[in-house]
């Protein structure tokens, strides 16, 4: 890890990697990482004050919210609105698509997508959780408030997106497609610092990460797919090592690094799946592809599909590209339940 190299100065170097560009993204990644010390400053609090636990509301999506999602959303909007980057945000804790009024954030040209604290009830056991963010260049005209098209955009037009994760160490990773980098926060210099650049996935791995306990309501192709990975055939590392934190951000950010797997399948209670295409399956995909890996929804590629809908799930596979590959392969050819 280099302290001498700051995510604000690599933006700087790396300013042409944004396409269309002028000191925009290092406006808006300054967004994110200031909203990110704050958040992980409170996060590192947890226990201490009342900041855990649930506010006894549900969001749109009938889930329960934390006292943190809500100040995480709160945070990161009111980062992204303060600079004028942004000219609205969709979020995992927000009902509908919310437009800056600012005049300038309507003259900004990008949206901005995000599950401001994925994993969010892990936090009452100190367990890692995240913030995941995606980037658009908006399609309506710029000077308007942005409209519903401007954020259900497929996957490859991201320009940018990353996630936070606030775990043992708390780092930021993030793409605009010329590469994954990560860095570290050093609290003592209040910096993220360049700890891992070009990251690539291996190209295989030995890790299946996965909610085993629907088994029984997975699909065929992907119960089979769970055994092909328990079989004992060592020349090809099998059986393989089961690792499920039930945090995607902790889940995805070892698997990019060890090689691996994560599975969200549709279920009898998620029968599109769990996750949320636009801010948690497609930031993912395209960080996935730019370290060599895949995402799939078991047929087609994440970044292809063309969202109808803000919150929107699907099945969800991504990881190592010859496991992705496997698991697709599988469920080709278990097409029925
Ligand atoms: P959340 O956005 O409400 O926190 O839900 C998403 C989380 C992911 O972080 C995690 O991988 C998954 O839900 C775990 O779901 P399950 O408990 O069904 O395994
Ligand atoms: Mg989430």
């Amino acid at each position: 890890m280099s302290e001498f190299r700051t995510l604000g100065e690599f933006i700087v170097e790396k300013q042409s990697d944004f396409p269309h560009a002028s000191g925009e993204l290092s406006s808006l990644l300054a967004s994110i990482r200031l909203a990110a010390k704050i958040v992980n400053r409170e996060i590192n609090k947890a226990g201490l004050v009342d900041i855990t636990g649930s506010v006894g509301a549900e969001n749109i999506q009938g889930e329960e919210q934390q006292k943190l999602d809500l100040y995480a959303n709160d945070k990161f909007k009111a980062a992204l609105e303060a600079r004028d980057q942004v000219c609205g945000v969709a979020s995992e804790e927000e009902d509908e698509a919310v437009a800056f009024n600012k005049e300038l954030n309507k003259n900004a040209k990008y949206v901005l997508l995000m599950d401001p604290l994925d994993g969010s009830s892990n936090i009452d056991v100190n367990v890692s959780v995240g913030t995941i963010f995606s980037i658009y260049r908006r399609v309506s005209p710029v000077g308007t408030p942005p409209t519903q098209e401007d954020f259900l955009q497929p996957g490859d037009k991201q320009v940018a997106a990353g996630y936070v994760i606030y775990g043992s160490s708390t780092m930021l990773v993030y793409t605009t497609g010329n590469g994954v980098h990560g860095f570290t926060y050093d609290p003592s210099i209040g910096s993220f610092c360049l700890s891992h650049e070009k990251l690539m996935t291996p190209e295989t791995g030995s890790i299946y990460s996965i909610n085993e306990g629907n088994y029984i309501r997975f699909p065929l192709g992907v119960k089979k797919y769970i055994k092909y990975c328990q079989e004992s055939v060592p020349e090809e590392n099998r059986p393989y090592t089961s690792r499920y934190i039930g945090s995607l951000v902790a889940d995805f950010h070892r698997n990019l690094l060890k090689g691996g797997i994560y599975l969200y399948p549709s279920t009898e209670s998620h029968p599109t799946g769990k996750l949320r295409l636009l801010y948690e399956c497609n930031p993912m995909a395209f960080l996935i592809e730019q370290a060599g890996g895949l995402a799939s929804d078991g047929k087609n590629r994440i970044m292809e599909i063309k969202p109808t809908e803000l919150h929107q799930r699907v099945p969800f596979f991504v990881g190592s590209k010859a496991m992705v590959e496997k698991v697709e392969q599988f469920i080709e050819q278990n097409p029925n339940e």
